[in-house]
Formats: structure tokens, sequence, C-alpha cells
């Protein structure tokens, strides 16, 4: 009886300390990036890192930056998550470099992709079962050169995903039957061949996860840009 008492408390203990954990540990999650210079971005981020391109810390930043060797291969970051709700980050591409977001279903293949570059619209592709559907300008919609955005993509039912931009919507939200777990989200950035150019993002913030994010409006744009390039 004392065996069977003890491997009952044994096994409470264990499934105390690991279940939270397992729940918690891909998200919410935030990261501000508010670390020391680093070649590595860290905090569980992958690097997509082609010939010719870095991903790193820098001014508390993750920058994007060197010359691109091969045409329009995705270079950045990526991670794995758990059935996210919401992403939101900033960006600010001014110089050749544009920006990319895309979110996964890595299970039923579905994916969506948002892309924009220094001042331009904002485009998406909009996959249901991994195949290239092409890019569909979203109408109305602009990008700040020389300014931090901020884009978030939030499911807004089980296949619905809505874009905001600065805090406002734009297009219409955008169905895809081939995405209903987000279980992955890569910020990247491509180019064709023998580009020269940098990017940079800050405040990943993942299903409403905490951050001392500095607002893109109180950050210097153009001359912080300057500056981090030095
Ligand atoms: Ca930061
Ligand atoms: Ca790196």
């Amino acid at each position: 009886m004392k065996t069977f008492c003890f491997l009952g408390l044994a096994l409470f203990f264990v499934a105390f300390l690991f279940i939270p954990k397992i729940s918690s540990a891909l998200d919410p999650f935030s990261d501000n990036f508010q670390r020391a210079d680093s070649a590595t971005v860290g905090n569980g981020w992958e690097e997509i890192e082609d010939a010719g391109i870095s991903a790193s810390i820098v001014n508390g930043e993750v920058l994007i930056k060197g010359t691109e060797t091969a045409d329009w291969v995705r270079d950045g970051i990526a991670r794995n998550v758990n059935d996210i709700s919401s992403i939101s980050f900033d960006f600010l591409c001014n110089d050749q470099f544009n920006v990319h977001i895309r979110i996964d279903d890595t299970n039923a293949k579905g994916y969506l992709e948002i892309y924009t570059w220094p001042g331009g619209v904002f485009n998406h592709a909009n996959s249901v079962d991994g195949g290239w559907p092409g890019w569909v300008e979203i109408t109305g919609s602009q990008s700040i050169a020389d300014k931090y955005n901020t884009l978030m993509i939030e499911k807004v039912s089980a296949n619905k995903y809505q874009l905001k931009h600065n805090g406002s919507a734009i297009g219409a939200a955008l169905e895809n039957a081939g995405i209903s777990n987000i279980n992955r989200i890569q910020l990247s950035s491509d180019s064709a061949v023998g580009t020269v150019g940098s990017l940079h993002f800050d405040n990943v913030i993942i299903d409403g996860g905490t951050t001392s994010a500095v607002k893109p409006s109180a950050k210097l744009s153009t001359v912080w840009g300057e500056i981090k390039r030095l």
C-alpha cells in the first residue's frame, strides 16, 4: 500500500512538474531581442542563412543583412509554434531587402505568406496544399519605408486569417482550408542574386505574449536605421 501511495505521489509530482512546461514552452511567446549583439539570434529561433546573408542580433533587434547569392530564396528566422491564433511583429524595411512573414500548418500543408518591399503594397500568397499560388496584391494597402511598421496576422475563425497593418485591418479576412493549426512561423527576406541590403525585425508577439516592446512610433526611424548600418 505504501508503495502504491509513493508511486501515486511521485506520478503526481512528475505530472505537476512537466505538464505546465510542455504546454507553455511554445506560446504565448514574445521576443523583444533586447540582448547583447550576437551572430546568433538565440531564444529558440532557427536561422535561415544562405551564403552571403546573415541573421544576427544588432542593437536589440534582428538584422538580416548581406549580399544575395541566389535568386529568391528566403533568408531570416523561423520557429515552431503550437496552434497559435495571432502573431505580430515590427519591421523596418528601407534598404533594398523586402520583408516576408509566412505561417504554416505543416500537417494540413497550407500556408499563408505576406510580403512587401520598402514602401510597397502588401501581397499575399495563400496556399491550401503547399503549392505555389502566386502573389495577390492587397488593394489599398501600403507599407511605410523608413519607419517601423507593425504587421499582425490574426485567426478570426477556424480557417480565416485577418491581416492588420499598424493596427488597422488590410483586405478581407483570408480563408485557407489548409491552415487550421498554425505550427510554424517564418520571418524572412528574398531578392534577386547580387542584391545588397538589410532588414530589421523586432518585437515578435505570439498569442499576446508579454514583452517590453518599444512602440514603433516611439522609435527613431531613418536616423536609427542609418546608425545601425555603421
Ligand atoms: Ca528590441
Ligand atoms: Ca546568425
